[in-house]
């Protein structure tokens, strides 16, 4: 094990500074200081240290959090963090998200003591009536329903046995995971079935030459991370050039050598005509197309059917634009990296997209190679399996999960491939095959399908609820569990890409002040459960957990492979561990490896795409083939996107960061704390529209109102809003109390939509026709 790279004392000059901070922070709460100028002893009675990383994204930032009499009075990042930071001997920062955990620990609206709904009401319990009340519903449900009908939605849990108790022990298949189901399930998938991997659409930033954000605005979603700073410093110290492709003018697209304002939901002409390009020119990696590749001829052929001037009608991007990024790209190549996630999944032709894109990473052979795609690796933590020394009987094993067995759902390719789609769940509910649902940080009434979504949630027979705020969801549960911030419990980090290249590493720490009001952790209320449920069964597979005494020791069984201890990683000298190193080009030594452009091979794939009526190798599908068309009724398309100040649906409900993005927008002065309708002037002149007003925004679903910021960073013809926001999100518990689904400022914009999706992962597609109205009111 090779440790981190902080000083041995662990007392740098920052670390000093940082302490200066807190001090000045504790000082503005009213503390009690012995100095006024920053150099009182940190390790003072008043003050306590703690380090830990962390969860408000899965990205697990390192933070050293400084807590004065049981409060959290400063958080920092941890300099040389391999996500906070740029690597060795640089600064460690978090996000506004991240030092926004100070605010959700300590914020009086969070959900304070457990609740069951008894006569149609969320009466306030007892922990121990809770989770009896839980378990006896549990068995309840399994009786009468099937605990196969049960539908876990976990989110970012911080503990690692919530597949263990819903699907081993209590024996549901049916998983709506984050990354696939609503985040990106087009980039992932094409990315494992192509064979880069379904976590390597991030390139090795900091050695590369030439990068594209593709549909990513990296300074915005990660400003002051690893990702950011990478790119940061392959400018600065490489001059690498940096490419942004994103209709919309963009935090990055402001920092970007180019910025290619393509259409929405034509990536996958501008890929293909970039193929055109880099093969015509013979710019392409002839060795390794040769000998590592399937399917090039596929490839080829789809690619010679798109030279760069009908791309330019599609997309909207010259082709004298085209012809250039694409010798760019392949010139620098290997050095050179797409990054890609979002922006290009959340279509309904967005397989083909996320296809023709990875297509030109084989295409120019950067793969795993310095400043190209590198497929990151996870350090190798124990597994429940292994560190689990009780044998169980795995109740979901041989259950066959409900979207392939019943021939209702023949109708959607994707149960070949993701099992289970977002939009599809309210039609299994109507059905009977899903009964129940247990939303543990997570919150699917903001991913789409809305209005759906919340007649399903309301029809179901079970709904419970782990969360840290009265949400669409918890408002409506049978059951709901306040659970703590990430401040409040232990926590282990691990994570592939990073600012070290060559390394895995883990991250982790002990909770930095005891959980507030009658909150727990995670890891407590699903022992909780595991607790209950073994008496209410009498089956003593559930007292599995009983084998760690805490969730500590039970970190610690699994970070044994790694030679630390939560311990350690709680100290300021190892907050983190460089594991284990790994090389480049991996592949070379894998005689099994296949960079595939065609996925004629894969059979669940093949099967899936002619269901979905579309080809196996690369090709170009329009907008429209599977989702929206604009009309004179709704000429506008819609898209949805992230804010930096704002975690999806988790933090809106922070005053201070509602401040922070409406002053951003310059509307601070208006009684207005929701999402905002970015337009385009001229879009808004022609309907008498101006900055600030109120506006009415309508699909052929949905409507909703939103105020109106006018900006040129938005192209004519589109629209724009970020989510998480109005009814049925947490913000509306802004008076402490549940709040109801009308109480909040702004909209939910899923409201405009319905079931449109990407055929082969089910991803929901946010690209919506609608069109806008002033409403008269401002
Ligand atoms: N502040 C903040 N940061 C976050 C998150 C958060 O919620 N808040 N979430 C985290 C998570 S889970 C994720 S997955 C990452 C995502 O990180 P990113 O993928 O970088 O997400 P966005 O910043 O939303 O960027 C998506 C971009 O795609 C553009 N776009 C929309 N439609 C199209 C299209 O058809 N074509 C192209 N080329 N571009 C299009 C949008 O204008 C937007 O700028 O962010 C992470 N970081
Ligand atoms: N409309 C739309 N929807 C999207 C996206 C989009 O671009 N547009 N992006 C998608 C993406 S990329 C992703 S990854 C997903 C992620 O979306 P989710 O997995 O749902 O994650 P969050 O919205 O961060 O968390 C949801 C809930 O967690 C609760 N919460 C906050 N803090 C805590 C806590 O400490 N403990 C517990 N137990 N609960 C807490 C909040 O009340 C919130 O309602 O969203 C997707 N949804
Ligand atoms: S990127 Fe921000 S929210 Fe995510 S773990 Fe890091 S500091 Fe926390
Ligand atoms: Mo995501």
């Amino acid at each position: 094990m090779s440790n981190s790279t902080q000083s041995e004392s662990g007392l740098t000059r920052r670390t000093l500074l940082k302490a200066g901070g807190a001090v000045a922070g504790a000082a503005a709460l009213g503390g009690c200081l012995g100095e006024e100028d920053g150099t009182t002893d940190v390790g003072s009675a008043e003050f306590s240290t703690a380090f830990s990383n962390c969860w408000m994204c899965s990205h697990n930032c390192g933070q050293e959090v400084t807590v004065m009499d049981g409060r959290v009075v400063n958080i920092t990042g941890v300099d040389g963090h391999p996500r906070g930071s740029a690597g060795p001997d640089t600064e460690g920062t978090l996000c506004p998200k991240g030092l926004a955990q100070q605010d959700k620990t300590h914020d009086p609206k969070r959900i304070k003591e457990p609740h069951i709904r008894r006569n149609g009401t969320l009466e306030k319990v007892s922990w121990d009536e809770a989770l009896q009340y839980t378990a006896e519903r549990l068995v309840q449900f399994d009786e009468e329903n099937g605990a196969e009908t049960f539908l876990d939605a976990t989110s970012w849990a911080e503990t690692s046995i919530f597949r263990t108790i819903w699907k081993d022990l209590y024996g549901s298949p049916e998983r709506i995971s984050r990354g696939i189901h609503v985040c990106a399930g087009p980039t992932f998938v094409a990315g494992g079935m192509m064979g880069t991997g379904t976590n390597n659409r991030i390139p090795d930033y900091q050695n590369s030459d030439y990068i594209i954000a593709w549909g990513r605005n990296i300074l915005n979603s990660f400003g002051g991370q690893f990702e950011a700073k990478g790119v940061l410093e392959a400018i600065e110290n490489r001059g690498a050039t940096l490419v942004t492709i994103d209709p919309n003018y963009t935090d990055t697209a402001e920092k970007s050598d180019h910025w290619l304002p393509v259409k929405p939901r034509t990536d996958g002409a501008l890929a293909l005509a970039m193929a055109n390009v880099i093969i015509e020119e013979e710019l392409y990696d002839e060795d390794f197309v040769e000998n590592f590749t399937h399917g090039f001829e596929a490839y080829r052929e789809a690619a010679a059917d798109m030279p760069p001037a009908e791309a330019a009608e599609i997309t909207g991007i010259s082709a004298d634009s085209i012809r250039e990024i694409a010798r760019g790209f392949a010139k620098a190549a290997p050095r050179a990296g797409i990054s890609v996630w979002t922006g290009t999944a959340q279509a309904g032709n967005s397989w083909k997209a996320s296809q023709n894109i990875t297509a030109l990473n084989g295409l120019v052979g950067n793969i795993d190679r310095p400043g190209g795609l590198r497929l990151w690796e996870y350090p190798s933590t124990a597994s429940f399996g292994q560190v689990c020394e009780q044998d169980y009987t795995n109740r979901a094993e041989f259950k066959t999960p409900a979207i392939n067995k019943y021939e209702e759902y023949e109708k959607y390719p994707l149960r070949h491939i993701t099992g289970i789609g977002h939009n599809v769940v309210p039609e299994m509910v109507e059905n009977g095959h899903i009964n129940g649902i247990v939303c543990h940080h997570d919150d699917p009434l903001k991913d789409g399908n809305t209005k759906a979504w919340i007649e399903a949630v309301e029809a179901m027979d079970l709904v419970l609820s782990i969360d840290a705020y009265w949400n669409g969801v918890s408002r409506r549960a049978d059951i709901v569990l306040p659970e703590s911030t990430s401040l409040e419990k232990d926590t282990l980090g691990t994570g592939n890409w990073s600012a070290y290249p060559r390394h895995k590493w883990v991250t982790g720490g002990k909770a930095a002040v005891d959980p507030r009001w009658n909150t727990r952790p995670d890891w407590d209320i699903l022992t909780g459960i595991a607790e209950k449920m073994a008496t209410e069964t009498g089956n003593d597979d559930w007292r599995i957990f009983e084998q760690w005494d805490s969730h500590e020791e039970f970190i610690n069984a699994k970070l044994g492979t790694c030679g630390t201890t939560l311990e350690d990683l709680s100290t300021g000298e190892n907050n983190y561990c460089l594991v284990e190193e790994y090389d480049y080009e991996k592949w070379k030594d894998d005689d099994h490896f296949t960079f595939r452009f065609d996925l004629d091979q894969i059979g669940s794939f093949a099967q899936a795409a002619e269901e979905a009526g579309m080809g196996t190798a690369p090709e170009w599908v329009p907008p429209g083939t599977y989702g929206d068309e604009m009309s004179d009724e709704y000429p506008l398309e819609f898209t949805d996107t992230r804010s930096v100040f704002f975690s999806h649906g988790s933090n809106q409900p922070h005053e201070r960061l509602q401040d922070h993005y409406a002053k951003r927008n310059g509307l601070n002065d208006a009684d207005y704390r929701g999402n905002y309708l970015y337009m385009n002037p001229k879009d808004a002149e022609s309907r008498g529209i101006e900055n600030g007003d109120m506006v009415s925004i309508e699909s052929a679903d949905g409507e909703g109102t939103l105020m109106a910021h006018l900006t040129e960073r938005v192209q004519p013809g589109f629209v724009t809003s970020e989510y998480g926001f109005g009814s049925t999100s947490s913000i509306t518990s802004r008076e402490s109390g549940r709040g109801s689904d009308d109480a909040a400022d702004g909209m939910n914009t899923m409201m405009l939509h319905t079931d449109q999706m990407d055929p082969i992962t089910g991803q929901p597609d946010r690209h919506i026709a609608v069109d806008v109205t002033p409403t008269g009111g401002d």
